[in-house]
């Protein structure tokens, strides 16, 4: 058996939860990530027949059994993750029924997965039934595009225009826009029904005074997606009091999609 201490995986989520932590998307317990594990990989560094404890799910499963996620853990801190990640992660594999969690490493000293690892799962099966490489689905509470929601419309089409006006790439990373949800209680099922929802259509879907929910094939194309998205609302944020003199029109933006060869999403520019 390999160290699981050296899993590419393990290192991946380990300077993923710190940058975010340092980008200031997740203070304090906010946050949590699941990220698809193939039983391949995760076989090679720890023994998949011995289940430490179970974890009931208040949702259906039963499309991810026998899948494997590696997990933040309820009321961690991004902070300290990669200080102790095995007291701070857990890798769960999913129940032949669908109902339970089935805790395989980590989560050390009794702690559980995230309290949204239901919603998580919901977002996955969306996720892959639109495109079956997604492994990351991750939730956090971005400075600029949380502020943003304080004060721009957050109609989609209009909340995506100004997006993609406010950072020269954002019609490249994310031309098929970004869904928004309406201040909502979190930890319901009516919030995660929604958001597994929107994130059929949308890669990032934004959660109106809360943060964002985020999904990806990588670290990298889930992470990319947040950071130019939020370059975009901060550089909005720092402007939007000022006259607005030099702002480029859509004829530009196309032509930058033309030139990236991305489709933006049909009649979301004039
Ligand atoms: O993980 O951020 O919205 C804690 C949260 C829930
Ligand atoms: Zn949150």
């Amino acid at each position: 058996m390999k160290n699981i201490f050296d899993a590419p995986f393990l290192t991946e989520i380990i300077r993923t939860t710190s940058n975010m932590y340092r980008l200031g998307w997740d203070e304090c317990n906010s946050g949590n990530i699941s990220y698809l594990l193939g039983e391949n990989e995760t076989g090679q560094y720890i023994a998949l027949n011995n289940v430490i404890r179970s974890f009931s799910l208040n949702i259906d499963a039963k499309k991810l059994s026998g899948k494997i996620f590696l997990v933040t853990g309820a009321g961690k801190h991004f902070r300290n993750v990669q200080y102790n990640p095995e007291e701070n992660l857990g890798i769960v594999r999913i129940s032949n029924d669908g109902r339970t969690a089935e805790l395989l490493w980590g989560l050390s000293g009794g702690g559980r997965p995230t309290s949204e690892l239901s919603p998580h799962l919901m977002c996955h099966i969306a996720r892959l039934s639109v495109n079956p490489e997604n492994r990351i689905i991750l939730h956090a509470h971005p400075v600029n595009l949380t502020a943003m929601t304080y004060i721009h419309s957050i109609d989609e089409k209009k909340f995506t225009h100004t997006l993609w006006q406010f950072c020269y790439e954002s019609i490249g990373i994310f031309p098929d826009g970004i869904g928004v949800l309406p201040w909502m209680l979190s930890g319901t099922n009516e919030l995660a029904e929604a958001t597994a929802k929107k994130i059929e259509e949308f890669r990032l879907v934004v959660w109106a005074q809360h943060g964002i929910a985020g999904a990806g094939a990588s670290f990298d194309e889930a992470f990319g997606l947040i950071e130019t998205s939020e370059k975009a609302a901060e550089i909005y944020i720092k402007v939007m009091h000022m006259p607005d003199l030099n702002i480029p029109s859509d004829a530009q933006i196309t032509a930058l999609a033309e030139r990236w060869n991305v489709c933006p999403r049909k009649g979301w520019l004039n």
